[in-house]
């Protein structure tokens, strides 16, 4: 068994220049691995918290208090991580150590334990084949909290090629269309400034339906088939435009307030039009009812819940209650540790939920998440575009495709 030897924590800076926990863990006294946390602009309510009093101080302080307590742990076990963590953190959002720590300690010692066995990072995840490459879904076109004023409300057009057949060629697509989303911009405005937002995304000054058409003639530009080659994508975000004290949906950029039936509407127009294989918290976090409404409708694609089940098996059990969700975010730092996550992937599974492994708009230059999108057979990964802590994900696919020991393309029916 890899056993941990040794272990040290900094604080580094995140793609935003924002501090952040990274974690260096060492098994046999001779394999290091190392991992660093991410972070949320558009956080869930019940998402763990990345640090304690919103300190990144006293994460270290706290680490480096306990940090003696994992030492001789079997390093490739993400529970026996867990269970010290949660001996030594008891509130449900790991507020006392911080999510920061549980995050970045539980990734390095799989890192650590992977190099230790010789195995790539999926393989000691989930030693079952067979394997798949999951869909990248690419951040074309970037508002809500990811960009500036002027952009669109909603958060994210993302791209999926779903007519791809292998995963060079997946992404390849989607740099591509990404390359002419900006020439149409540029054709409807000739002052656009080529600002990007948080995850590599253009930030043009539009509204979401001008967005939308954007991204579409983009795809035809291509020569890409609409829903066959390439499809669209969004992700609403919308618990960050819920106006709770008024009940309606505030789509300030745009002028535009709709309640609770006018975004189902709205939603469901937006799916049936741009014939979309993806919608992200289309309705805000608490709403189970309305995802229920939405899910129910649109059988042939991903419902997804972000915000809404926080990366947490008990919130998957009370959206399948609903029968809410046939597609589930996976990041590992809203849940906590990787064990909290795997156990929420399992939950999924179980029922038939898809998984959509996730990075964070706060981003390193890590590659962890491409081996977990692999191991817990996610359908897709969200990684964005362009920009190099994006890139890093996506090279990390490419090198992954040197194993024959990945099949191919997800399958994306029959949740799709
Ligand atoms: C999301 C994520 C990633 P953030 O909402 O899905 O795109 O954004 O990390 O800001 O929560
Ligand atoms: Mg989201």
């Amino acid at each position: 068994m890899p056993s941990i030897t040794s272990l040290g924590a900094r604080i580094i800076f995140n793609s935003r220049g924002s501090k952040t926990i990274e974690v260096d863990v060492t098994v046999d006294r001779k394999f290091s691995g190392r991992a660093c946390a991410p972070s949320g602009a558009s956080v869930g309510k019940l998402e763990a918290q990345s640090f304690p009093d919103n300190r990144p101080e006293k994460a270290l302080a706290a680490f480096n208090a306990n940090r003696r307590k994992f030492l001789g742990l079997d390093a490739s076990d993400p529970k026996a991580v867990y269970d010290v963590l949660r001996r030594i953190d008891k509130t449900d959002n790991y507020s006392k150590i911080g999510g920061s720590v549980a995050y970045a300690l539980s990734i390095a010692a799989v890192d650590a334990a992977a190099r230790a066995k010789g195995a790539p990072l999926f393989r000691l995840l989930n030693p079952k084949k067979p394997y798949h490459f999951p869909f990248p879904l690419g951040n074309i076109i970037g508002g809500g909290a990811h960009a500036g004023p002027g952009t669109p409300d909603i958060q994210e057009i993302l791209a999926c090629p779903v007519g791809a057949k292998n995963i060079v060629q997946a992404l390849e697509m989607n740099f591509n269309l990404h390359k002419e989303t900006r020439k149409v911009i540029e054709s409807i405005d000739s002052r656009f400034t080529y600002g990007r937002g948080d995850e590599g995304a253009w930030a043009p000054n539009v509204t979401n339906d001008k967005a939308l058409e954007i991204a579409q003639k983009a795809v035809e530009n291509c020569g890409y088939r609409l829903g066959k080659d390439m499809a669209l994508g969004i992700d609403f975000a919308s618990s960050s435009f819920w106006d709770e004290q008024n009940n309606v949906y505030n789509y300030a950029r745009q002028g535009i307030k709709r309640d609770t039936g006018e975004q189902i509407e709205f939603a469901n127009r937006l799916i049936a039009d741009y014939k979309l294989v993806y919608a992200e918290d289309p309705v805000h976090e608490g709403d189970f009812e309305s995802m229920a409404v939405l899910t129910k409708k649109n059988r042939g694609m991903l419902v997804t819940g972000d915000d809404m089940l926080v990366t947490n098996a008990g919130m998957v059990k009370k959206a399948v209650g609903y029968g809410a969700c046939s597609g589930a975010i996976l990041k590992v730092n809203q849940a906590g540790s990787l064990y909290d996550a795997l156990e929420f992937a399992k939950e999924c599974k179980k029922n038939n939920i898809g998984i959509i492994t996730s990075h964070r708009s706060g981003e390193s230059v890590d590659s962890h998440i491409a081996h977990i999108a692999v191991a817990t057979g996610s359908k897709m990964i969200k990684t964005g575009v362009l920009g190099g802590e994006r890139i890093a994900k996506l090279n990390e696919l490419v090198r992954m495709s040197e194993y024959d020991l990945i099949a191919g393309m997800a399958e994306l029916t029959p949740a799709i």
